[in-house]
């Protein structure tokens, strides 16, 4: 049975410096939006995150899935190209609810070492016991259960995705409502793989600007960053530019880095090693493009270290990465609390994954544009009715419907799914 405490939204709403009027051709720079922050550091997120309890959550069963979706086109970073995902799926089911989660990782152990195969193992054999052996009083109950379980963030996520979206549907909230989300829309923006070609590149710039994307961000690698960033920068003087290294560089390349200075990116996200936070610091010190870490940030603890140190001045936030709602939220609300901006990042995922993604964008400190894109930008169709859509302005609206706020497709799901396994709650 579902026991509901009454849900306090934050009181402290931020004054969002939301990015939309930063839009093309604005009177703003890159660096006048970052610093429209306001100068004092925020008062405490106002929100318990981990006391949004439901007492007794008996989950029954929980399923994993995979299926592949393939990609409109070929997706390329500095750790190679890929044409379609394995999109792993995860639902959790209890008093006749189904809650349901993305497992992000790839197939291979290149952005990060999980992989679709290591979080099917660290799910079906640690973290679906530990969830089904006693009822889940709350996200923080299953956070320490999941402690001691080293690692494997993007497995735990998938399932504290999971329960979330369950407990959201069972209080009659939407996940936005739930966290404490206050943004009825977000922002976006697009990410933009390496390209054949230069001429391709801008070709594709110049779409998702005419779609109303906000920010546009260019992957980068020795040999396809200077002159790619400097011919962009020349066609579209005043866009949100940013790019993304994907760990690409060493601090050998600093003098080679710092040209990137003369372009006014909005940032430069993880030039250096993936988990790394020294070497960044000493580039960030000598470089005026803020840095903005993503691999590197894998739990609130890594953030605060990171901010300490002087490693970034932005952090992208990817729920899979840190291990769920529970460590997002706890980044989110250390960042908010010291003035850092924080942005929502992407792995690809489905429109569930996205679902997420969404809602937790709507947080009050997620003040620049995230890489939540349409759901056309990435598959031919997607698993949730309506698929994700981006509006003229550049924003994705958040959905007011109980959880994640789409429907899930599963006649689709049923019939694309190509591994299925069922863990059930022992029953004494
Ligand atoms: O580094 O942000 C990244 C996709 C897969 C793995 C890592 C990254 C990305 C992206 C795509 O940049 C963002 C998106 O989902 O659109
Ligand atoms: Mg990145």
């Amino acid at each position: 049975m579902f026991h509901l405490r009454p849900v306090c939204l934050p009181q402290v709403l931020h004054k969002v410096n939301s990015a939309t009027h930063a839009a093309h051709g604005s009177c703003h720079t890159n660096f006048d939006l970052l610093s429209c922050a306001p100068m004092q550091a925020h008062s405490e997120v106002d929100r318990p995150p981990l006391e949004l309890i439901s007492e007794q959550t008996a989950i029954e069963k929980i399923e994993l899935r995979t299926l592949r979706l393939p990609l409109n086109e070929p997706f390329e970073t500095s750790f190679g190209s890929i044409d379609s995902r394995l999109i792993f799926l995860v639902s959790v089911q209890a008093d006749g609810l189904v809650g349901w989660g993305e497992v992000v990782a790839a197939e291979e152990p290149r952005y990060s070492y999980e992989t679709v195969g290591t979080s099917w193992h660290v799910i079906r054999d640690y973290l679906a016991p530990a969830m089904l052996a006693e009822p889940v009083t709350s996200l923080g109950d299953l956070a320490v259960r999941f402690r001691s379980i080293r690692g494997h963030n993007m497995a735990k996520a998938g399932l504290e995705l999971a329960y979330t979206d369950l407990l959201a549907r069972a209080t009659g909230q939407s996940l936005s409502q739930l966290i404490g989300g206050t943004r009825e829309a977000v922002s976006v923006g697009v990410s933009l793989g390496i390209q054949p070609t230069l001429t391709g590149l801008l070709d594709r710039i110049e779409r998702y600007l005419s779609l109303g994307y906000q920010r546009i961000k260019l992957k980068i690698k020795p040999g396809w960053d200077i002159e790619v960033v400097r011919e962009a920068r020349q066609r579209y003087p005043n866009i949100l530019l940013s790019v993304d290294a994907n760990s690409a560089y060493t601090l050998a390349d600093e003098k080679h880095l710092r040209r990137l200075d003369d372009f006014k990116l909005l940032m430069i996200e993880q030039p250096l090693d993936h988990d790394d936070l020294i070497d960044h610091a000493k580039l960030q010190s000598r470089f005026t493009t803020p840095i903005c870490l993503d691999e590197s940030i894998t739990t609130p603890a890594r953030a605060r270290q990171a901010i300490e140190l002087g490693s970034c001045q932005i952090i992208n936030i990817k729920i899979g990465r840190v291990g769920g709602y529970s460590q997002a939220l706890a980044i989110h609300d250390l960042c908010y609390a010291r003035n850092l901006p924080v942005w929502c990042g992407g792995m690809l995922e489905s429109g569930i994954g996205r679902a997420h993604n969404i809602a937790l964008a709507s947080l009050p400190g997620f003040s620049l544009p995230g890489d939540i894109s349409a759901s056309s930008r990435y598959f031919a169709r997607d698993v949730i009715k309506p698929e994700v859509t981006v509006d003229p302005d550049g924003t994705v609206e958040v959905p007011k419907g109980p959880g994640l706020g789409f429907e899930i497709d599963l006649d689709y799901i049923t019939d694309a799914t190509q591994r299925l396994e069922r863990v059930l709650a022992t029953t004494n």
